[in-house]
């Protein structure tokens, strides 16, 4: 009774990872990347070209085929699924998927067929709004205004209406196809349609994703009937139930027995958002720890005892999964504006860290950038914003490494500014996300934070997660044992600050703040 599964259906890829309980180890990190090893489904980044920027799509059945093509891949390495005794996951926050019948009234998955081909059927809408969309300002305001203030929307839901969010999205889908949202009937973010592919019905939306629709109250742990109200006409028929975190939501479908020879009925517990889940995975569960992921978006997040709003109005309150409250920041230029930088120049990533490392210096020389290569959530942009300043060369993009360093720089001078109101100064940083290998980046979040920068052993700390949920629910194993396994800090990684660096980027700081300022206000050139 030792093995348990996490899944992460996250922005590019499908991940599934294995804890063994009894002997301490990670048995299983596999993952499928979409524009790799899917790439008729044309999202090399998970993501479906669009000719508006604004708008951010996805096709769900690409997600569906993962799940087949991952867990056959795996069968075929070797792997025994027989093992596993429990599994729980994550999804890519916020994104929705809309079905024209209720996965509860649907016959058991036909093991002769990809599940691909019996998901195609039942969409009612052919592709899921995803978090990278920023179209839906208008609902924001709509929804702001039903409810009498965008505070308000903050006080109820624990963030103020934002583009990204479920209700917004919903709310635009059903304006712009009101036939299709009245064929829709069930709703799913990604996490609770990767559990119902799983268990072969309606699996519940858990309170930790739940939380970042704008529609569910946090004090009540239930819709709100006036954010339902505000958003769209018979909205709460048509979302998938709610459940606690830990809650056991059905088991195994047969068709994954039968097709990839796990045991028969394992339970499955709820999913949840991949941030909640790598608050799990990164054994951060109670306050004091401030956690960066640096994935194909930039994330900080905390836990928190009892829910307090962003003053700004950018972060977030989501539930723990394991109780009480959690605070995120979102950056959407994170992997994105690095890899735009990286190619631009074309670098791979050894390259971009001895840029920093080697061939620049902390401050730059007061060169400095604004990174937003893609309309921004924190601090909200529109539209893309990338301006370089400093001396005329460095203007034209002809100092590959001083733009690699900017590029880096702004973005943990963002990270600093806008994460303040999460409480105390951190006395260190703790990173995960394909990033945090980078050790360029590493130094420069340790610098201008002038804070010790770790990262964890296991670096997908979203699909652990799940894995500890599915042990700490189904296998009786208790947290602080599951987290002195598996959630060790890397001993060959502790990044010091150096402090001869503080005055470069106080000066730093400075320029930014006030080149940002200037754009925010509209006044710079
Ligand atoms: P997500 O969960 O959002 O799909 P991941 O946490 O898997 O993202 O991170 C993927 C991103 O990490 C890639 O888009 C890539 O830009 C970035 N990445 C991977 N390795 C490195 C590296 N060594 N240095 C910097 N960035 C990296
Ligand atoms: C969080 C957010 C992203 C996604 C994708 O609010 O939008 O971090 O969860 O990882």
């Amino acid at each position: 009774m030792s093995y348990f599964l996490g899944l992460d259906s996250s922005t590019q890829s499908l991940s599934a990872l294995v804890v063994d309980t009894k002997t301490g180890r990670v048995v299983l990190d596999e993952s499928v990347n979409y524009g790799k090893d899917l790439p008729q489904y044309e999202s090399p980044q998970g993501v479906l070209p669009n000719g508006d920027a604004s708008v951010c799509h996805s096709d769900p059945l690409m997600w569906v085929e993962a799940l087949d093509l991952l867990l056959s891949r795996v069968q075929a390495s070797g792997f025994d699924w027989s093992k596993i005794r429990g599994i729980s996951g994550a999804g890519q926050q916020h994104g929705s998927v809309y079905l024209a019948r209720s996965l509860s009234d649907i016959p058991p998955w036909d093991t002769s067929k990809q599940l691909v081909e019996q998901v195609r059927p039942l969409l009612s809408f052919p592709t899921s709004p995803m978090w990278m969309d920023s179209s839906t300002g208008v609902e924001c305001a709509e929804i702001a205004e039903a409810l009498g203030s965008r505070k308000k929307v903050s006080e109820l839901s624990g963030s103020e209406p934002i583009e990204r969010f479920t209700g917004p999205q919903i709310r635009r889908l059903s304006k712009r196809h009101p036939q299709t949202y009245a064929a829709t009937t069930e709703i799913h973010l990604v996490s609770s349609f990767i559990a119902s592919l799983l268990i072969g019905k309606t699996a519940p939306i858990d309170l930790g994703d739940g939380a970042g629709m704008n529609l569910l109250e946090l004090s009540t742990g239930d819709w709100n009937q006036a954010l339902l109200d505000a958003t769209a006409p018979g909205l709460r028929e048509k979302l998938a139930p709610l459940s606690p975190s830990a809650e056991v939501v059905g088991t195994l479908s047969a068709y994954f027995s039968e097709r990839y020879g796990f045991a028969k009925e394992v339970p499955v517990v709820a999913f949840t958002g991949d941030n909640p889940s790598s608050l799990v995975g990164m054994g951060a569960i109670k306050p004091g720890t401030r956690l960066v992921s640096l994935g194909t978006s930039d994330t900080v997040f905390a836990a928190m005892d009892a829910p307090r709003t962003d003053p700004n109005g950018f972060g977030h309150v989501f539930g723990n999964p394991a109780g009480g409250f959690m605070s995120l920041l979102c950056f959407t230029n994170g992997s994105l504006a690095r890899e735009k930088v990286a190619e631009h120049y074309s670098l791979d990533w050894a390259q971009f860290a001895s840029a920093i490392l080697e061939e620049t210096k902390p401050g730059n020389n007061g060169k400095c950038m604004l990174p937003y290569f893609v309309p921004e959530t924190t601090p909200k942009l529109g539209a893309p914003a990338v301006k370089l300043f400093g001396d005329d060369e460095f203007v034209d993009w002809k100092q590959p490494a001083a733009t690699v360093r900017a590029v880096v720089e702004a973005q943990a001078l963002s990270i600093q500014r806008f994460s303040s109101w999460i409480g105390h100064e951190p006395e260190q940083l703790v990173l995960t996300g394909g990033a945090s290998r980078n050790p360029g980046i590493r130094r420069v979040l340790a610098d201008v934070f002038q804070a010790p920068v770790r990262v964890l052993k296991v670096a997908n700390s979203s699909a652990l997660g799940g894995a500890l949920r599915a042990a700490q629910a189904v296998g009786n194993s208790s947290w602080s044992d599951l987290f002195s396994t598996f959630v060790a800090l890397d001993p060959e990684v502790n990044v010091t600050p150096n402090p001869q660096s503080v005055s470069a980027y106080a000066q730093l700081r400075e320029q930014y703040t006030e080149h940002l300022d200037a754009h925010l206000r509209g006044t710079l050139g």
